[in-house]
């Protein structure tokens, strides 16, 4: 793949579980993107931006090498990749908020299990500098079996007694005969740049891309707060509101002594919080979606 260098590239997984919410983001952040859906390549309309669709284990080196000054992937790949090399390649410059796994080693369901089980065991895994790592740091001498999938297998084939595999909900292991026991490393999908040099037109489109991006991920979470309140709960309510700087507070026309509270919060909002701002003596709650913030 030749790359036009006028223009940025990021790297996202071409299909499989972080691909749509990678492409999500992009949108989200307000790229129109081009490109059927079986191409290699996308090209956004309105931002010299080209996605480059690869596989999650290969978007490290793609932008460690500074093929493509962006990626998203998950922490685990990423780490797994680090481990391979003398100095950082990458750096992480977002946490996506999606998906969110654990590297877990897991054992037989029918196992009393202790820590010191491990050693002198097979342990089969796709991530064995991460599980090398984690049994270097306990001193637990065991053999690690590399496979490249279906590591839940292992133990029903006779290949090794212990997993370590991603976990999300945890069915897997379950419909293997199978339960965690130790956590290895826990991940979620990052937005990276190469720490390879880039042109500086490109550094800082780069920049303004990463702003509205963080804009995108501070608008899903964040609200708009408006309520109702006497002048003695101003107070309190501002602390119950979460996340949030000072709130706007105006006096209500024909009603002495009580006020519009206005707020941005920008951790999440929940029935419980709404509870307690009430008990705090607000009244007409609102919570309202954010559709676009630039911090
Ligand atoms: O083709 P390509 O190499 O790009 O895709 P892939 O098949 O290697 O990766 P993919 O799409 O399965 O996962 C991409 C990334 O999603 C991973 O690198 C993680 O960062 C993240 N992720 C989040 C997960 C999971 N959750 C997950 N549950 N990756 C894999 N799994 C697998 C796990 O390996 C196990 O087989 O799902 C199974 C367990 O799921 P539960 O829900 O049963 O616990
Ligand atoms: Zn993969």
């Amino acid at each position: 793949m030749t790359t036009d260098r006028s223009r940025l590239h990021i790297a996202v997984q071409k299909s499989g579980r972080l691909s749509d919410q990678s492409k999500d983001l992009l949108k989200g952040a307000g790229l129109k993107l081009q490109g059927g859906k079986n191409a290699l390549t996308a090209r956004a309309e309105n931002f010299p931006l080209d996605l480059m669709f690869v596989r999650d284990d290969d978007i490290p080196t793609f932008v460690g090498d500074g093929v493509c000054e962006l990626g998203i992937c998950g922490q685990n790949v990423l780490e797994e990749d680090a481990l391979g090399h003398d100095a950082p390649r990458t750096e992480t410059v977002a946490a996506l908020g999606f998906g969110r796994c654990t590297l877990k080693i897991a054992a037989p369901e029918n196992v009393a299990y202790s820590t010191g089980l491990l050693a002198g065991e097979r342990i089969a895994t796709s991530y064995p500098r991460m599980l090398g790592r984690f049994l270097a740091e306990r001193g637990i001498a065991a053999e690690i079996v590399t496979m490249k999938g279906a590591v839940e297998l292992a133990p029903r084939l006779g290949i090794a007694k212990f997993v370590c595999d991603l976990v999300s909900t945890g069915a897997t292991l379950e419909a293997n005969g199978l339960a965690a026991v130790e956590t290895v490393f826990a991940s979620e999908a990052v937005l990276v740049r190469t720490l390879k040099p880039v042109a500086p037109d490109l550094a800082e489109r780069a920049t303004a891309l990463l702003t509205r991006i963080n804009g995108v991920i501070a608008t899903q979470e964040s609200k708009y707060i408006v309520l109702n309140a006497p002048k003695d709960a101003l107070i309190e309510i501002a602390r119950i509101l979460p996340g949030a700087d000072a709130p706007t507070v105006v006096p209500l026309s024909g009603r002495p002594g009580y006020y519009a509270v206005q707020a941005v919060c920008q951790e999440s909002v929940f029935w419980e919080t709404l509870e307690k701002l009430k008990a705090a003596g607000a009244s007409a709650i609102l919570v309202m979606p954010i559709e676009k913030m630039m911090l």
